[in-house]
């Protein structure tokens, strides 16, 4: 059984996917970070950074913290979406998301969507850059099925909940043929379907 230590946010939601699609027998804990229970010490074991997603792996008595790790973790441990051939290709794109996509992109959260006006330099600084990861994503989707090679993968894994945020980065998804063409596929995944909707509301996936 694992447990996973968890909000609904982006970086949440690609552990619950991973979950879900591995089949993985799991169940979920709410870490209410608006009301700042990251900071608990019970937590902060746990999480050095105060930070989830959070993994317990009861059979293995360990923890993992960093949403990265915890794929690439889920990955060896099925044995899914994390081919051993492919792993130099995969680790590329999931580091690509960790230290670039995902940092991006929330950046661009916190001041287009939830802090207009407040800085003018904030704001266009992070719609230029998220603009510019739409472009580099869907190049990237014009010569591979997939991000990291022709098969899907913990580096679409990763990627996918930030995609899924769209409708905030008012960029236009559906300019992006390709990116929406990968989009629409992962959407279409019962495993993913189930793992969006981590906290069980019946949380739909955006449409593009
Ligand atoms: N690099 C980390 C980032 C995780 C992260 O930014 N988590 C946010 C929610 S999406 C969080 O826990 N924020 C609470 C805080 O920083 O106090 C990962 O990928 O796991």
């Amino acid at each position: 059984m694992i447990e996973l230590l968890t909000a609904d946010t982006p970086n949440g939601k690609k552990i619950s996917i991973m979950l879900e699609e591995t089949g993985l027998e799991y169940k979920v804990k709410k870490i209410d970070i608006g009301k700042d229970e990251q900071f608990k010490p019970y937590f902060k074991k746990l999480s050095p950074f105060s930070k989830i997603p959070v993994i317990i792996d009861y059979e293995k008595k360990i923890s993992l913290f960093e949403s990265g790790a915890i794929l690439i973790y889920l990955g060896e441990k099925s044995g899914k979406f994390y081919d051993k051939e492919k792993r130099t290709l995969i680790n590329q794109w999931l580091m690509g998301q960790m230290g670039y996509v995902g940092p991006m992109l929330g950046q661009h959260h916190q001041f287009h969507h939830y802090n207009p006006g407040k800085s003018e330099f904030g704001e266009e600084r992070y719609f230029r850059i998220s603009k510019r990861i739409y472009k580099e994503l869907d190049e990237r989707l014009f010569y591979s099925r997939f991000l990291a090679y022709d098969n899907y993968s913990i580096a679409d894994i990763a990627t996918f909940p930030w995609i899924a945020r769209h409708e905030w980065h008012d960029i236009g998804l559906s300019k992006f043929k390709n990116l929406t063409r990968w989009y629409n596929e992962i959407s279409n995944r019962e495993g993913v379907k189930k793992g969006y909707d981590l906290l069980k509301k019946g949380e739909l996936i955006p449409k593009v």
